[in-house]
């Protein structure tokens, strides 16, 4: 049996490949290491702690019911990575404005961290994996003055660091410093996370297309025409095509990462510009899959160069497979020109 690499000896092995001197990024990510155990305690019991369960009577800043465990998924997070000092900053989906730490040595951190702290979270209830998302981004202000929201406005080309942690039928930290995608599986028996996938890749072309359907009618026509591209029977192509939607971003996500595959998330009318949110979503993700060999876009332009106007701004998904990616980029724009240049 190969020896197993726990995330501490991975950072240590791969120090080098860190833009981070001084162990910088392994107290970066043991706080996230931390958070991510105690979320996932947390999820494992949901079901049978009943004050942990359902909506938190509170509505966050997208006027989404905040669910308990997002509310201490939250919690955790930002506790666990002020504690580590390295982080000067927070954007959280759950906070509308950023979490400036101004107490102690925190303001002497490098780093920001942008996070949705638990996504998915309307599928806790009925037991569907969700996870947590983050990108770590270099402060731009000076070190030992209080974080600005220009620390934060970054477009994903300057990120350092990003993955997400999927709580699943196992829970898993996935995660690129700009050296490739590796994942770590917790091992609940010692709570160590063990190196599971090694250097992962994305195949170049799949054949699961996952969108929300129940939204046909409002997609734009180049979305509607992709999808009937991929269910009308072709004896020529012999297309295999199947529709995965778990409404999980990270767990459809996560299966397209190892199966191959595109996950679309186009504007709708209800959301003219997508659901999804560039920094804390469409950004850490998009990271991941490039790092992978994969492609995302807003179904036109490039997602990582994208530059940000608002902590909170949204941007239609496409991300998956390169050649998926591009080929429903190509329908967008013959058939929805005027959207692919959508932006808030
Ligand atoms: P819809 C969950 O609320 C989320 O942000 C993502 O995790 C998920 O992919 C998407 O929204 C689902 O949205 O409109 O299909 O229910």
């Amino acid at each position: 049996m190969n020896k197993l690499t726990t995330l501490s000896e991975f950072i240590v092995e791969r120090q080098s490949d860190f833009p981070f001197a001084k162990g910088e990024l392994s107290r970066l990510l043991s706080a996230i290491r931390l958070a991510a155990k105690v979320v996932n305690r947390e999820v494992n019991k949901a079901g049978l702690v009943d004050d942990i369960l359902g909506s938190a009577g509170e509505e966050n800043v997208q006027g989404e019911q905040q669910q308990k465990l997002d509310v201490y998924a939250n919690e955790k997070m930002i506790s666990a990575l002020r504690a580590q000092q390295e982080v000067c900053g927070i954007g959280s989906e759950e906070n509308e404005d950023i979490i400036a730490f101004e107490q102690g040595q925190a303001v002497w951190g490098k780093y920001v961290v942008m996070m949705d702290p638990l996504d998915g979270s309307s599928n806790i209830d009925v037991n569907v994996s969700i996870g947590t998302i983050f990108s770590i981004y270099r402060r731009k202000s000076k070190p030992g003055t209080v974080a600005t929201i220009e620390d934060f406005l970054q477009p994903g080309l300057d990120m350092v660091a990003g993955g997400y942690v999927i709580y699943g039928s196992s829970t898993m930290l996935v995660f690129s410093t700009g050296h490739g995608v590796n994942g770590f599986t917790l091992d609940t028996s010692i709570g160590v996370f063990c190196l599971s996938h090694p250097n992962m890749k994305i195949p170049e072309d799949g054949n699961i297309y996952s969108i929300n359907e129940g939204n046909y009618k409002q997609f734009p026509e180049g979305v509607k025409r992709y999808i009937k591209y991929c269910q009308e029977e072709d004896e020529a192509t012999d297309r295999p095509y199947t529709s995965r939607y778990i409404g999980s971003l990270v767990a459809d996500f996560h299966r397209n990462l190892i199966k191959g595959g595109i996950y679309i998330y186009p504007q709708t009318g209800a959301n003219p510009n997508g659901k999804l949110r560039l920094m804390y979503e469409n950004i850490p993700l998009a990271f991941l899959v490039e790092q992978a060999g994969g492609k995302a876009s807003d179904g036109g332009r490039r997602i990582m160069s994208i530059e940000p106007r608002h902590l909170h701004q949204r941007t239609p998904l496409f991300i998956g497979s390169k050649k998926m990616v591009e080929n429903a980029e190509a329908f967008m724009k013959e058939y929805s020109p005027s959207e692919v240049s959508t932006a808030e």
